[in-house]
């Protein structure tokens, strides 16, 4: 746990007992009712993990982009549904007003994520996905405020939101120079949940389609400046693959774990499938993707912390540690055999859940498109 304080260790331990008492025995079911239940959200509450990444002056207790993501990737290991819900609170929603926000949008919104209420992102729309410039809702000024018109789609923590950063429209003559970033509370009419998405993994996580129809917002809720929430919303996104990353981390560890250890009970042929040379280079094999991924991961929230260029580094960690968890998941299940076929067994879940790190926050096929682009433009400054 190199480059972490003492007291981050030490809550990092009270995570671990957590995610493995509390949270693991709860996954089937949370993946079965597609809901984290609320005292586990309270939990997480009481143990302070919203207001972890919240620095001390807004109320929160100040711990580093590198402590949450390790909170992530423990809380991943147990259940990915649970760690959404801290992770789209606290990089996708408290990140940008941190980072963008006025002094009173900060003040007035980041004391309550330090409460345990919980944030979302609103970018993404039907017709605009891996093109996020290309979205079509719309925010037209009228006196103080701004009326807002349009659906976005995919929002994760969309039951549990109590407040979104929402991106819109506000010059569309523009293109991504015409794009601005608001705070929108979600009981403010107008605004609606237009449906529940049912998805292959993370079911527990909530995921909605929303309306906004003339959605009256102060302009004061701006995060950030006029016709530059572009901006706004890549670097959220920046720090946003972190937090994936370190949570396919999580499932990719689970996944690993239960295999090794079955390995060691299961006899084929009079002996230990962990004695096997052929399920040896697998148990290889996977602990040298996971560890490469881990070192990336860490190294992006890292550079994170120290406020130091990362889109290369996060981008990276998000592809490698997404497709580390397909591969470990899917390997794992063929360790079991049959029985990984089955839902007595949480392999196939893991496989589920490790689906979605390779398609959220950018697809992995973006993410390579945004490592060429750094890539090429290092090597000719
Ligand atoms: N971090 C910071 N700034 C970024 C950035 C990043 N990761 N990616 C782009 N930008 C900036 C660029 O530097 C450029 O700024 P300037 O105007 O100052 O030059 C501006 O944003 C426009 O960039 P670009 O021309 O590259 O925009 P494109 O429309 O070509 O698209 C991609 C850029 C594809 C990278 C962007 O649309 C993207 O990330 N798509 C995926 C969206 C996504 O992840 N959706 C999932 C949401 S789930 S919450």
């Amino acid at each position: 746990m190199e480059g972490l304080r003492d007291e981050e260790k030490d809550v990092l331990q009270y995570i671990e007992r957590f995610a493995r008492e509390e949270v693991k025995p709860l996954a089937r079911e949370i993946d079965l009712k597609e809901e984290v239940p609320q005292k586990l959200i309270d939990r997480m509450k009481e143990l302070g993990l919203f207001a972890s990444y919240i620095p001390k002056e807004y109320g929160g207790y100040g711990m580093s982009f590198s402590f949450l993501v390790r909170a992530i990737e423990i809380i991943s290991s147990a259940c990915p549904s649970t760690a959404l819900v801290l992770d789209g609170a606290l990089t996708l929603f408290g990140e940008p007003v941190l980072m963008f926000g006025s002094e009173d949008l900060k003040k007035k919104y980041l004391k309550r994520v330090t409460e345990g209420e919980i944030g979302g992102l609103a970018l993404t729309e039907p017709s605009a996905g891996s093109d996020a410039a290309s979205i079509k809702t719309t925010a037209v000024k009228d006196g103080d405020n701004y009326v807002i018109n349009g659906t976005k789609i995919f929002i994760s923590n969309g039951r549990l939101a109590k407040f979104y950063v929402v991106d819109v429209m506000t010059d569309p003559s523009k293109g991504y120079k015409g794009i601005s970033t608001f705070v929108v509370d979600a009981d403010t009419p107008g605004f609606s949940i237009s449906r529940d998405i049912h998805k292959m993994g993370i079911r527990g996580s909530s995921t909605v389609e929303l309306l906004f129809e003339n959605v009256k917002v102060p302009a004061s809720n701006m995060v950030g400046k006029l016709n530059e929430g572009f901006k706004v919303v890549m670097e959220t996104l920046d720090a946003g693959r972190i937090g994936i990353a370190a949570q396919a981390l999580g499932i990719a560890q689970a996944a690993f774990s239960e295999a090794v250890e079955y390995t060691n009970q299961r006899k084929q042929f009079g002996q230990l499938l962990s004695s096997m040379e052929g399920v040896q280079f697998m148990i290889s094999d996977m602990a040298t993707d996971i560890e490469a991924a881990r070192l990336l991961t860490y190294n992006a929230a890292k550079k994170w912390d120290m406020h130091e260029p990362c889109i290369k580094e996060s981008s990276m960690a998000k592809l490698f540690a997404s497709d580390v968890a397909n591969r470990v998941a899917t390997e794992s299940l063929q360790l079991f055999g049959g029985y990984g076929y089955t839902v007595d067994l949480d392999a196939e879940r893991h496989m589920r859940d490790a689906k979605i790190t390779q398609i959220y926050e950018g697809t992995n096929q973006i993410q390579r498109v945004i490592i060429a682009r750094e890539v090429i433009r290092e090597l000719k400054s």
